[in-house]
């Protein structure tokens, strides 16, 4: 019987091609609009759909294929008699091949001038229907989603035979791609008409580059996108230089880019494993990173950095005296890029670093995830309470709110050191708050003399008081909340220390 191939699609790349060999193997080519307009033009004959479903393309184009002489031509199984006895009864002739992709929704919905209505046009519904009956038929129809299949499918074919295999494997592609379609839409949908997460959250995420590996080289890993990422988020970060990103260099310059963005003055970060191991703000940018270095000059050493303004060679002077893995910023001046491309192995990000909408945070555990939204909180200045006989002084309060922003980036239980718009002593991800608190005073030393401290969640006892009256610091902010508060207020007035408390935890695990 004559072999039939169905071919519709928005991205007519190799199309042409396509065609062309089909036809050598002796198979007659049906086409909707364009697509045969394309073809015909390189001299091929074309069927065109009205032939086959004997009716025009109607509504614009919105029902062209939408029919049983196509949809019967599709589903049929050869192998039953039944079925291919119907087809005779109605004079419908099977199709073989189908190659179809889909009208361009996510390139118009990115467009930054889209209308809701061009959006809506761009919702494919024939394109899906075939695929969806091919790839459920696929034991005896050929279904091409991608144009990167077509040469493996004109290979099969000069070989004589396509493959069960590769028919399963195309059809299984294929309801990867219109199940991610539908998402796309189901969730650009949602977005307009303001249903927020959690509950009406679609996942449409799409695979951006596998990695050479996981946290380790004996894991396997792949890096995947949001769908609908705006462009201040990491995996919209054009590099400019340096070697593939790693598994761990993401997440380490997602926490990076997160923390800078808290900012409105110009600031710095640096981060090892995931926590901040110096932040400064300043006047400058070059202030700034002047700070977050001096926070930490041994542990910034293969280390993270991102930046909230546009690099200049005097910063880039700076940075590039330092072994670092990544920096992010927002710009660099080409004089910036003169000297750190001269680092083979840097790695140069820019992305624009704005506040984006909160973002929803994914976790698995095992058999499942867990979600939600960033903790995004914001202090207003009321729901700072002053909870002892002294007060912060002016300088204290800056150092203190500062603190207070940087303390949601670290991981539990946290404590943090602050003084003069710099981190001085940061203790991370510590089983018991005390301990933590030991870690940062030890690691700020003689600076921790009137510095002020930070804490994620609320002391349990007065042993962190204690530790802090210890090392000289003179302020400390914490959410409060303990029902053992009274003793380490009592210990504060004690020893002449001002705390405030914020009545908002950070806990980040
Ligand atoms: O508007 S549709 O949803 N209705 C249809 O019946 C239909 N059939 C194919 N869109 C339909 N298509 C799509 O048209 C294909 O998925 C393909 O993307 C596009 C090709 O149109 P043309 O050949 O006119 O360029």
């Amino acid at each position: 019987m004559q072999k039939r191939a169905l071919i519709s699609v928005s991205d007519k790349t190799g199309i042409v091609d396509l065609a062309k060999q089909l036809v050598e193997h002796g198979i007659e080519i049906i086409s909707t609009g364009g697509t045969k307009k394309a073809i015909e033009e390189a001299g091929i004959k074309v069927t065109g759909i009205s032939e086959v479903t004997g009716f025009p393309e109607i509504l614009g184009g919105r029902v062209k294929t939408l029919h049983p002489n196509v949809h019967g031509g599709l589903l049929a199984k050869r192998s039953e008699e039944n079925h291919m006895d119907q087809l005779q009864a109605q004079n419908i002739q099977p199709i073989d091949f189908v190659i179809v992709n889909l009208y361009p929704f996510k390139e118009t919905i990115s467009k930054e001038d889209v209308t809701f209505d061009d959006a809506i046009e761009n919702i494919d519904i024939g394109g899906p229907t075939m695929l969806r009956s091919a790839a459920k038929n696929h034991q005896d129809v050929t279904v091409v989603v991608d144009p990167a299949d077509y040469s493996a499918v004109i290979e099969a074919l000069s070989e004589g035979e396509i493959s069960l295999q590769l028919k399963r494997e195309l059809a299984a592609k294929v309801f990867r791609h219109t199940a991610h379609y539908d998402a796309l839409i189901a969730d650009y949908l949602t977005n307009q008409v303001g249903e927020k997460f959690p509950e009406t959250k679609t996942l449409t995420y799409e695979r951006k580059q596998t990695l050479r590996y996981g946290e380790n080289p004996h894991q396997q890993a792949a890096f995947y996108a949001d769908a609908l990422a705006e462009s201040s988020t990491l995996v919209m970060a054009k590099q400019l230089h340096g070697k593939e990103l790693s598994y761990n260099n993401i997440q380490d310059a997602d926490a990076a880019l997160t923390i800078v963005k808290d900012f409105e003055e110009p600031a710095a970060v640096a981060v090892k494993h995931m926590n901040p191991c110096g932040v400064g703000i300043g006047k400058n940018l070059y202030d700034a990173f002047t700070r977050a270095y001096a926070a930490d000059p041994v542990s910034i050493f293969g280390g993270i950095i991102a930046l909230n303004r546009s690099v200049d060679e005097q910063v880039a002077e700076k940075l590039s005296s330092i072994f670092l893995e990544i920096v992010i910023a927002p710009a660099f001046t080409d004089g910036a890029l003169e000297i750190l491309t001269k680092k083979k192995n840097i790695r140069l990000l820019e992305v624009p670093v704005k506040l984006n909408e909160a973002v929803n945070q994914v976790k698995t555990v095992s058999g499942g995830m867990l979600i939600q939204e960033e903790d995004r909180h914001e202090m207003e200045e009321h729901d700072f309470k002053v909870v002892t006989e002294r007060s912060p002084s002016d300088g204290e309060w800056g150092d203190l709110k500062f603190a207070w922003k940087v303390i949601k980036h670290v991981k539990s239980n946290a404590i943090l050191l602050a003084k003069d718009a710099q981190t001085i002593g940061v203790g991370a991800g510590q089983m018991n708050r005390v301990g933590a608190a030991k870690i940062a005073i030890e690691q700020a030393g003689e600076k921790a003399q009137d510095s002020v401290m930070a804490s994620d969640a609320f002391f349990p006892m007065a042993d962190t008081v204690e530790a802090a009256h210890e090392a000289g610091i003179r302020t400390i902010i914490q959410p409060g909340g303990s029902i053992r508060d009274e003793d380490s207020i009592q210990k504060c007035n004690e020893y002449g220390i001002s705390m405030v408390f914020t009545g908002v935890r950070h806990f980040k695990h």
